[in-house]
């Protein structure tokens, strides 16, 4: 599908969404503070807006209200915007029906929302419990219970009448009233996958969470082969090999499997997938979140590039960029298996068996096949490539490979050839020349019969001027196609799933300002044509 064509689309589903009145946002604490004030308990909570004190998917705001509710507290306590706004609700669609709020509460316990249509008139409230987490939680109330009626009190009530020991913080965020509930966000019981994120003038373009259990097809080949890559490999790659599942804790994953098996003249299989043909850039930030199988002795992970004009420009003519390889013959030798990893570019070309490269060996100081993900991040920019491991756990920590590509002046130079654009590879391969095993029954990694790498998600940030250098799957920004709405000459319908493809709300004709009403985050639009758009909203 061209880009025109996906254009086409957008423009077409978005006429006249804009102006209804499907949500309104009380307050996102962003312009200064509006006439809110402690309820109940103005001696024991104290209120201010705040620097968002921990952004995260569910809440990457800037600015936020921070209640401190003193110690010794007895009763209710919250704020309220009073006599500011009024608002109908209803159980019916003419008002509105549902409240969010987004809290962030370092303790249990229960929030509520109140409306009131004036002091000591009609109330009606709602009380939930707040989940145990220390992360933004948007909470949606039900309000179908209000009698009808203009209210102009709203009240964000944030704990139990409990004598409290030492003081409690709440942070709340994006009072919102809602008329249908299929267009307010749930809360999601999702471990963020947040990477590295936006930093440092990085936009997300592209990424896949692989949490829909159906590997994308639009993105992705999967290999079929047993040529031994070039390197003496044991396995045969097979597509039975490559699946998209959760791991044993929940998370959707891309997972490779190699497996002691007899399959077309070999005994062992795994699996390897790339994106050539369908998605490939030059230049950007790529990373992906990895739980590597234990690899000594035998196994080789391996997550890197290669460029994309492979078969005009045989390799290494056409560059290669290893972000991990795993299971060096070295690291089992010395008994670092889980520490000794590598970062490697290889390019130029073959003269005596050899051309050009540069590995970099780094001896971890905490292991890396420890049942969890790591974080493996490539900074590829005009002047060099950088990797790093755990940079969102770690920002300050240092690169462990670093390779100058600015040099051009000779036919070997690496600027010769990391200036064009590349796709993404990953493996896990089994035995050859890397761990220096070529007897399947030497591979103590597979003598449970089988070993997993698992992917929870690989994205691709690019910053501005660098976008030209990206081919693949859409992602449009939601506000941006918004602006252009004047332009659209007719009315599709479809539906708006979130990036992990949980239906969210159906539009028709028009009705419903669906996107406007979405947090910000990645979303699939599907037309009733069946055509698919990757949308981004800010
Ligand atoms: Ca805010
Ligand atoms: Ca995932």
């Amino acid at each position: 599908m061209t880009n025109k064509r996906l254009i086409f689309l957008v423009f077409c589903a978005f006429p006249i969404l804009l102006f209804s009145q499907e949500s309104v946002l009380i307050d996102d604490f962003e312009g200064g503070l509006k006439l809110w004030s402690a309820v109940n308990d103005e001696s024991h909570l104290y209120f201010e807006i705040v620097d968002n004190p921990s952004p995260d998917s569910e809440n990457m705001s800037a600015r936020v209200l921070k209640c401190t509710r003193k110690a010794g507290s007895v009763s209710w306590a919250g704020v309220i915007l009073r006599g500011v706004y009024t608002y109908s609700i209803d159980s019916d669609t003419s008002g509105y029906a549902y409240a969010s709020v987004k809290f962030k509460k370092t303790s249990r316990g229960q929030v509520s929302f109140k409306a009131e249509s004036g002091p000591d008139a009609a109330t009606y409230e709602s009380t939930m419990d707040y989940p145990n987490s220390l992360d933004w939680v948007t909470m949606t109330f039900d309000l179908r219970g209000a009698g009808y009626g203009d209210y102009s009190d709203f009240f964000v009530m944030v704990d139990r009448a409990e004598t409290a020991s030492s003081d409690m913080v709440v942070y709340i965020d994006d009072v919102t009233l809602y008329k249908e509930k299929t267009l307010v966000p749930e809360p999601v019981d999702q471990k963020a996958q947040l990477g590295t994120g936006e930093a440092d003038g990085y936009r997300l373009v592209w990424q896949d969470l692989f949490d829909d259990r159906y590997l994308d097809p639009s993105v992705w080949n999967v290999e079929n082969r047993g040529d031994g890559g070039g390197n003496n490999e044991l396995q045969y790659y097979t597509a039975q090999n490559v699946q998209e599942y959760d791991d044993n804790e929940g998370n959707g994953c891309l997972v490779i499997t190699a497996k002691k098996e007899n399959y077309s003249g070999k005994n062992v299989t795994s699996g390897r997938l790339n994106t050539q043909g369908k998605m490939r850039f030059q230049y950007g930030k790529l990373e992906a979140s990895i739980k590597l199988p234990k690899t000594a002795n035998g196994l080789w992970p391996a997550f890197w590039m290669l460029g994309d004009d492979i078969y005009s420009n045989p390799w290494p003519g056409c560059g290669e960029i290893d972000v991990l390889e795993m299971g060096h013959s070295d690291a089992f030798a010395t008994g670092r298996q889980e520490l000794l990893f590598n970062g490697a570019c290889h390019w130029g070309a073959v003269s005596n068996g050899s051309h050009p490269n540069y590995s970099k060996f780094s001896t971890w100081p905490y292991s890396l096949q420890d049942g969890n993900f790591h974080l493996f991040t490539l900074y590829w920019s005009p002047n060099s490539i950088e990797m790093y491991v755990d940079r969102d756990l770690y920002p300050k920590i240092e690169p462990y490979y670093v390779l100058n590509i600015s040099d051009e002046s000779s036919s070997l130079s690496p600027g010769r050839y990391f200036h064009h654009s590349f796709f993404v590879v990953f493996n896990l391969a089994v035995g050859g020349d890397f761990p220096s095993i070529y007897n399947v029954n030497e591979i103590t990694a597979l003598s449970g019969g089988e070993a997993k790498m698992y992917v929870n998600y690989v994205k691709l940030y690019q910053q501005e001027g660098e976008f030209s250098g990206y081919e693949g799957p859409i992602l449009m920004d939601a506000e941006e196609i918004e602006a252009s709405e004047s332009e659209m000459p007719g009315v599709l319908a479809g539906a708006i799933y979130d990036a992990s493809g949980v239906l969210l709300a159906r539009f028709d004709n028009g009705e419903g300002n669906w996107l406007r009403n979405l947090v910000p985050g990645l979303y699939l639009l599907k037309f009733e044509d069946g055509s698919v758009l990757k949308v981004r909203k800010r």
